[in-house]
């Protein structure tokens, strides 16, 4: 019969059909599991698995090309940072810690080893004597928190122009003029335990601070008295607290972070 035939010919399509998807899916799972197995075998770059990092790698070419000094991240009022402060992170950052006989230690670039760098010291009182910058962003750490908090201090391009760092021959730095500049800007706690490196392009970025204030106060102890890094472009990691040196290099200084596997460049 008619309607017969028609149902057998529709039972014989679904069923087709539904072992055909059973097989495409088997084939799939296959497929994860064994690329799963190809990766956990890869061998470790600087702490990820190989494959990974030169993903991160890539996304980093990315995005220093598409990256610019003139994209600010987003600004906010005053009324709208937090009051209560999230504190994240605590190395480097002993509690007993006397920040009275505090002095920031500078070593200026020298590109040409073996000369001896040159170390200055630069006392707060000093550093509260330029400009006073103040930012209100949306802070973000990697673990996945953000917070619209509000920072002030010195932009570090202020900085870096008034004792003219971070460049070859002790010019006045300008990023325009990128062969004489320093590649990176290493930064450490006075107990060196925790240490970051930093692309100079995003250092000299008009909301790069080095930071003595939150929320109009001085910078409390458990947020990187007396002096800490603000660096709007780049995940929480990168905001060093308590900075007792800086200074720059051609090559990526180490990283705390990045020695953990996380992306070296940490940029939004
Ligand atoms: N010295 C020091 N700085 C640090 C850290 C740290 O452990 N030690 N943690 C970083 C991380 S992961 C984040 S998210 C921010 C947190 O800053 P906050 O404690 O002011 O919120 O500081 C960064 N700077
Ligand atoms: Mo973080």
């Amino acid at each position: 019969m008619e309607m017969n035939n028609n149902e057998e010919q529709f039972k014989k399509t679904v069923r087709r059909k539904t072992i055909r998807s059973f097989i495409f899916f088997f084939l799939f799972i296959l497929a994860a599991i064994a690329g799963w197995k190809w990766l956990i075998v890869q061998p470790e770059d600087s702490g990820a698995l190989s494959p990974l990092r030169k993903a991160m790698h890539a996304n980093e070419k990315l995005f220093s090309s598409v990256y610019s000094n003139s994209r600010l991240a987003p600004e906010y009022p005053k009324t709208a940072a937090v009051k209560k402060v999230r504190v994240n992170g605590d190395i480097g950052m002993d509690e007993q810690y006397d920040t009275t006989g505090w002095k920031l230690a500078v070593v200026r670039f020298s590109p040409v080893t073996p000369v001896s760098p040159d170390t200055f010291y630069v006392t707060l009182d000093e550093l509260k004597q330029l400009p006073k910058t103040e930012v209100i962003f949306n802070f973000k750490c990697i673990e996945g928190w953000s917070q619209v908090t509000w920072w002030g201090g010195v932009r570090f391009s202020d900085f870096a122009k008034r004792y003219r760092i971070g460049t070859r021959n002790n010019t006045i730095p300008d990023i325009q003029h990128s062969e004489e500049m320093a590649g990176y800007a290493g930064m450490i706690t006075p107990d060196e335990t925790y240490y970051v490196g930093i692309d100079m392009p995003s250092m000299m970025h008009p909301q790069t601070i080095l930071c003595y204030e939150m929320n109009g106060q001085p910078l409390p102890m458990n947020q990187g008295a007396p002096l800490r890094l603000i660096i709007p472009v780049k995940y929480g990691i990168k905001h060093i607290k308590r900075i007792g040196t800086l200074y720059f290099s051609d090559s990526p200084p180490p990283d705390y972070w990045a020695e953990q596997g996380y992306d070296y460049y940490a940029g939004l």
